[in-house]
């Protein structure tokens, strides 16, 4: 099992601004855990319920709340492979996180432009194969159009197609590119994380908690996702195993409560981040975006300032179903930056670049595995580079 203080600090640690290892222990020494009530771990094959979010099938049922003992749900547990950051650095892992999208965007460049004159079939090939990626058609049609100025009739390499293709991703995802900074003028900095079912937001609020614990920060998680025990279990998990608090109560608890205690306690122990959770919730169900919006009411009597941030975290490989998600739930919850998750997982990780051009929220970070260290920094450059490498 990895523990968080043996990594190297990575790409993520200087994004965010570092912190002393001491301060780090001295912090994780205050830190307890809360312990809820006996968990039910729940497991298996998930269906949609018809209130919007996903039920587990029980699979297993027995464990008694948190504590190294607790067991999180197969499909939903932090992986206990070591990460992956000793193997090269976090570049070539981003490039090998994107290979999916960028192998099908640079094979295709090369079958289209391999010992071919640039003409109109040749930049429609191209422009097709720039909207398979998820690449949107604003983007999509500014690449072909720079690629055709003064090229027309002339032949053109894959290797200068790829270089264009950079630039322009590139200027799309640069005003986005922001890091995800902790005010310390706010005790705590409260981060809450929404999105639909299965997107990424625990295992993310894990590795955030992780990075944020290793600069030294005094981190609570709270599990404000109180809809199934195993949602509440996988928090544990992760929390305990980044060295943060974690509140949790028991299953069926008004998550809004939770997230108010967790901001209260926060505040009475003077904590850097809270990290709240909440339950997967379909965009288009109108009850759950209710107590969503409660969660946020009820965060900003306590604290008007709060939350700090509303981070809404897309599954890559949803397509363009992530770019509605984004439309409902900046409506419902102010979201107020994005990561996205997955990005491993699928070919068409241009659904960035689409959401970018269209949203221009801040994103903060992007997932390319499960593990604590497959969250990385978002970084514009890297990331169309990365992109139009070719794996
Ligand atoms: N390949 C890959 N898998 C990921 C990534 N991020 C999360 N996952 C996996 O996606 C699955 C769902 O992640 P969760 O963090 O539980 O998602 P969630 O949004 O909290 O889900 P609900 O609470 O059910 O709404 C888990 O198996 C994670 O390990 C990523 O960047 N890449
Ligand atoms: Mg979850």
């Amino acid at each position: 099992m990895s523990q968080p203080g043996q990594k190297s600090r990575g790409f993520f640690s200087r994004i965010l601004g570092g912190g002393s290892g001491s301060a780090d222990r001295e912090h994780r020494a205050d830190q307890q855990t809360t312990e809820a009530g006996p968990a039910e771990i729940e497991g298996g094959q998930a269906e949609e319920a018809t209130d919007g979010r996903m039920i587990a099938e029980p699979a297993q049922v027995e464990s008694s709340g948190t504590g190294a003992g607790a067991v999180a749900p197969e499909d939903h547990a932090p992986p206990e492979a070591e990460p992956k950051a000793g193997k090269g650095g976090w570049f070539s892992r981003l490039t090998a996180g994107l290979s999916k999208t960028s192998s099908k965007i640079t094979d295709g460049i090369t079958g289209i432009f391999t010992r071919k004159k640039l003409d109109a079939s040749t930049l429609e090939d191209f422009e097709d194969l720039l909207l398979q990626a998820d690449l949107g058609v604003e983007t999509a049609s500014r690449i072909t159009d720079r690629l055709s100025k003064g090229r027309f009739d002339k032949g053109i390499a894959p290797a200068d197609v790829r270089k264009i293709l950079a630039e322009e991703v590139e200027i799309v995802l640069a005003p986005v590119a922001r890091r995800l900074e902790i005010d310390p003028a706010n005790k705590p900095h409260v981060i809450l994380m929404v999105g639909v079912n299965g997107t990424g937001k625990t295992t993310t609020i894990g590795k955030l908690a992780a990075q944020f614990a290793r600069e030294g920060k005094k981190v609570m998680v709270a599990a404000g996702d109180t809809f199934r025990a195993a949602a509440i279990d996988q928090l544990k998990v992760w929390g305990e195993r980044a060295g943060a608090t974690v509140i949790a109560r028991d299953v069926g608890a008004d998550a809004a409560g939770v997230a108010f205690d967790a901001l209260k306690q926060a505040k009475a122990e003077q904590y850097d981040v809270l990290l709240i959770d909440t339950a997967g919730r379909l965009q288009n169900k109108q009850v759950l975006m209710e107590e969503l919006e409660k969660v946020v009411r009820v965060l900003g009597k306590f604290d008007s300032s709060a939350p700090h941030e509303c981070v809404l975290v897309l599954d890559a490989t949803t397509g363009q179903n992530a770019m509605q998600q984004v439309d409902v739930f900046r409506e419902r919850a102010g979201v107020s930056g994005l990561v996205m998750t997955k990005l491993d997982g699928t070919a068409r990780g241009g659904i960035l670049v689409s959401i970018a051009a269209r949203h221009k929220l801040p994103v903060y970070a992007i997932g390319i595995g499960e593990g604590v260290d497959d969250l990385q920094p978002f970084d514009a450059r890297e990331f169309a580079s990365a992109i139009a490498s070719g794996g």
